[in-house]
């Protein structure tokens, strides 16, 4: 027996987690036991891409780089040459514009993809699979290691959303910004923002400056609320598209609109201008049907909203209409509508509007409670050819209640549980609903009662991984009692993302 025999235990290669708990669940993914890819102060990164894509390609591979040289310290150069992390565009298509395939093994890290979309996508999974304290904004020790593995994965629905609504308390640029990177790290692709209501008008329009100079001076409870100028608006665009969110700017019609009639007396019908609200009533506010000036107004905000929104899509709400007559309301939304469409823009609406005729190419949103109205509406929508996003209030909605004890949040959809909130299939979720119709799902957060990110953050999390995992992964790998897990271990990086999550005592956090 030679005296200096090497002891198996003296291994120092640290292992990286063989299990990694990726949200939402990637399409599939193997293990490629004993391998295991580490970062290192020589790491460098190389994108293959065409010239059509290389810019937005390489802002990509910028970002990613950019975040992991504040957490590891590392130079993390973007080269030209051979490097051991493998970017690339130059993927089939039958990718599509989301898929990606990616592969971590001893000697590289790759993720290929059709688009720099798809890079992205492969990239926020490669996020993931780092150590949580790679998200850390001050520099960390490693080891920076990623599990050996392979992963092939492309989204279940092209319509992955969530919804903050701006107008009842108002979210400053900043905390708008912060919201779309915690919607981004789990791979949404849409926000859709509520810039309109009762309680506050927040998107500047040149041609109707009252609608924010006074209609957009207060929230709910009274205190200041705020505005969008078109540069805040523009930035806003920006950054969500950097990271592949696609705006849809929302001006809810012909109710909710209290904000727009205490700016303008000759959009009312009695020529009035009503005081501004600062409540959280419903149903109480219309525009006036009746008058042309009413299509003068919405031409010119659809107008200046649509040039606004290079995305092809712009919600004119439509719901909870329950001041306007119901003949009026099917006078309404078309007219309405053809001013959206008149812009080059695809009509989205709440799901009332499938009592109207709708043009091609539009989408409903079901914002039902399993109720039977919602589900015809839902199959009212279909049957005209409409797409439907799913939002069922008492599952997707991220301002409901998690249990009598929350201290914020509502509850008239019930209380939500993040098993509630997780545990339904899209594709089943309206009885004889053609599964063609579902676009895919999207999570709103009414801001009644959250007057602050800190709120937002509690109310979302942990919901809004859940929602956004069930856009995403094959019905086959939705499972609560493994989702549970990995959900858990999504705890550490919500810690080092400072996030303010409600750590839910029915999840073990690790
Ligand atoms: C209903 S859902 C509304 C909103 C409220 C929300 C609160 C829908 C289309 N309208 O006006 O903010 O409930 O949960």
């Amino acid at each position: 027996t030679p005296l200096f025999a090497p002891t198996t235990t003296a291994l120092a290669t640290p292992q990286a987690d063989p299990a990694p708990s990726l949200i939402p669940k990637p399409v599939s993914q193997t293990a490629l036991t004993g391998q295991t890819f580490t970062l290192t102060s020589s790491s460098a990164i190389n994108v293959a891409t065409d010239a059509a894509e290389s810019q937005a390609a390489g802002k990509v591979a910028e970002q990613f780089a950019a975040r992991l040289r504040v957490s590891t310290g590392y130079p993390l150069a973007i080269v030209p040459g051979t490097a051991t992390i493998k970017l690339s565009t130059n993927g089939p298509a039958s990718l599509g514009a989301e898929g990606y395939q990616l592969r971590a093994d001893s000697t590289a890290l790759s993720v290929t993809a059709a688009t720099p979309e798809g890079l992205y996508r492969g990239l926020t999974t490669v996020r993931q699979l780092l150590p949580a304290k790679s998200e850390a904004s001050t520099q960390q020790a490693g080891p920076w290691t990623v599990a050996g593995t392979t992963i092939d994965d492309s989204p279940r629905y092209a319509y992955r959303g969530t919804m903050l609504d701006v107008s009842r308390h108002f979210f400053s640029l900043t905390e708008v910004k912060r919201y779309i990177d915690l919607a981004a790290l789990y791979k949404l692709n849409k926000l859709h923002l509520h810039l309109s209501d009762d309680q506050g008008w927040r998107i500047q329009v040149d041609s109707w400056p009252r609608l924010t100079t006074y209609g957009g001076s207060l929230e709910v409870g009274g205190t200041p609320g705020g505005f969008y100028t078109k540069a805040d608006f523009a930035e806003i665009v920006r950054y969500a598209g950097e990271r592949y969110l696609q705006v849809i700017p929302e001006i809810d019609t012909p109710g909710h609109t209290n904000a727009a009639l205490a700016s303008y007396a000759q959009l009312n019908c009695n020529g009035v201008a009503p005081p501004l609200y600062t409540g959280t009533d419903v149903g109480f506010s219309s525009l006036c049907v009746a008058k042309p000036v009413t299509y003068t107004f919405l031409d010119d905000v659809f107008r200046e909203v649509a040039q606004q929104t290079p995305g092809d899509i712009v919600h004119l709400g439509g719901d909870e209409a329950h001041s306007t007559p119901h003949s009026d309301y099917l006078t309404f939304v078309p007219k309405a509508s053809a001013l959206v469409t008149k812009q080059n823009k695809r009509v989205m609406g709440w799901q009332e509007i499938a009592e109207t005729s709708l043009p091609a190419n539009s989408i409903a949103q079901y914002w039902g409670t399993d109720d039977t109205r919602s589900r015809d509406l839902a199959r009212k929508a279909a049957a005209q050819g409409a797409k439907v996003v799913l939002s069922p209030a008492n599952r997707a909605y991220l301002d409901m209640k998690y249990n009598s004890s929350t201290p914020y949040g509502l509850s008239w959809a019930g209380y939500v549980s993040i098993q509630k909130s997780y545990s339904w299939n899209p594709s089943t979720l309206i009885p004889n609903l053609p599964t063609t119709a579902v676009a895919g799902v999207e999570a709103p957060i009414w801001s009644e009662t959250l007057d602050n990110l800190d709120k937002l953050e509690y109310m979302a999390f942990p919901r809004l991984p859940g929602i956004a995992e069930l856009g995403w992964s094959p019905s086959s790998a939705l499972d609560w009692t493994t989702y549970k897990t990995r959900l858990g271990a999504q705890g550490s990086r919500w810690d080092t993302l400072s996030i303010n999550f409600y750590r839910a005592p029915e999840i073990t956090w690790r």
